[in-house]
């Protein structure tokens, strides 16, 4: 057991998020209550209406829309139409950016990620640490994010125990697409999912033959934030607004076998547009450590 943890290990530093994206510094100024806890054990979701200050927020804005107008990580695959499967970058309909703060530093030093992590750790334990972030952009009319489970997006032999602190720099609602949950819905294994327009080459999924009566919407004001696991249906409404909806979400996790996913499910196989653009950016060493990589969760994970 002792040796496999340690090859365990030894296969994560081949691509270790921890340090893709940076230590989280600062001191967490906010923590959750203890009744926020158990609602959030209760039902695999939770909002609050504060995780950090209004000025932050508008500097976090100015950003934000700085890096989706320079369309920065398109190349790399970091930045892709999660609606669609162009490979044109001004045709993207509902962009989404992952990883923001490896294009501006800044980001890995703000309160909302200190305030974050600690309330991750309150949720995961005190192991919990970053291993993703993203930030979706629905511009004015943008289409629905479909109902789905984050697992389901994850590849064979993934095993991350997590939750996404997700954050609206602006008031979110049901006229803009705020995030609505379906409570207890996390108690469930991953269920089958299919690309949007059964286009595989499309990176958005979503879940079928969800029954989404019970959907518990999440309004919130600029700064607030919604939390939910890796197994909770969720969602969020076309933007009928006239002005773009910004959110931005950080993704802690910890290892756990329990969660170990075994199966290559015909909708996470790497066969998206951003995946394509994705591999052709990485170098014949970068290339080389992915393989290995694979190749040691396949063996310790199987
Ligand atoms: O921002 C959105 O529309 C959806 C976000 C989401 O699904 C997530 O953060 O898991």
């Amino acid at each position: 057991m002792q040796r496999l943890q340690v090859l365990e290990m030894a296969s994560e530093m081949f691509s270790n998020p921890r340090q893709a994206l940076g230590k989280t510094t600062g001191i967490a100024t906010k923590r959750l209550s203890q009744d926020e806890i158990d609602r959030f054990n209760a039902a695999g979701f939770l909002a609050i209406d504060e995780i950090t200050t209004p000025d932050e927020v508008t500097w976090i804005r100015g950003i934000y829309d700085r890096l989706f107008a320079e369309k920065v990580g398109w190349d790399k695959g970091d930045l892709f139409d999660f609606a669609g499967d162009t490979d044109d970058r001004e045709k993207v309909r509902l962009p989404q950016l992952l990883n923001p703060s490896r294009y501006e530093p800044a980001l890995a030093r703000t309160q909302f990620r200190a305030n974050a992590e600690a309330m991750a750790k309150q949720l995961l334990g005190p192991r919990a640490y970053l291993i993703f972030e993203h930030a979706m952009m629905k511009p004015a009319h943008g289409a629905e994010t479909a109902w789905h489970q984050d697992c389901a997006f994850y590849a064979r032999y993934t095993n991350y125990r997590a939750v996404t602190i997700w954050m609206p720099l602006q008031p979110v609602n049901r006229e803009n697409g705020c995030m609505e949950f379906i409570p207890a819905s996390d108690e469930q294994e991953v269920v089958t999912h299919h690309h949007l327009n059964d286009d595989p080459r499309v990176h958005g999924l979503e879940a079928t033959g969800v029954d989404s009566s019970k959907a518990v919407l999440c309004t919130l004001p600029a700064g607030g934030a919604t939390f939910h696991g890796d197994r909770t249906l969720h969602h969020a409404g076309p933007n009928l607004s006239s002005e773009p909806r910004r959110a931005y979400a950080l993704v802690f996790g910890v290892r756990d076998r329990q969660y170990t996913l075994h199966e290559d499910y015909p909708w996470n196989r790497g066969t998206t547009a951003r995946d394509e653009r994705a591999r052709k950016a990485l170098g014949p060493v970068e290339r080389s450590a992915a393989a290995v990589k694979e190749w040691a969760k396949a063996i310790l994970r199987h």
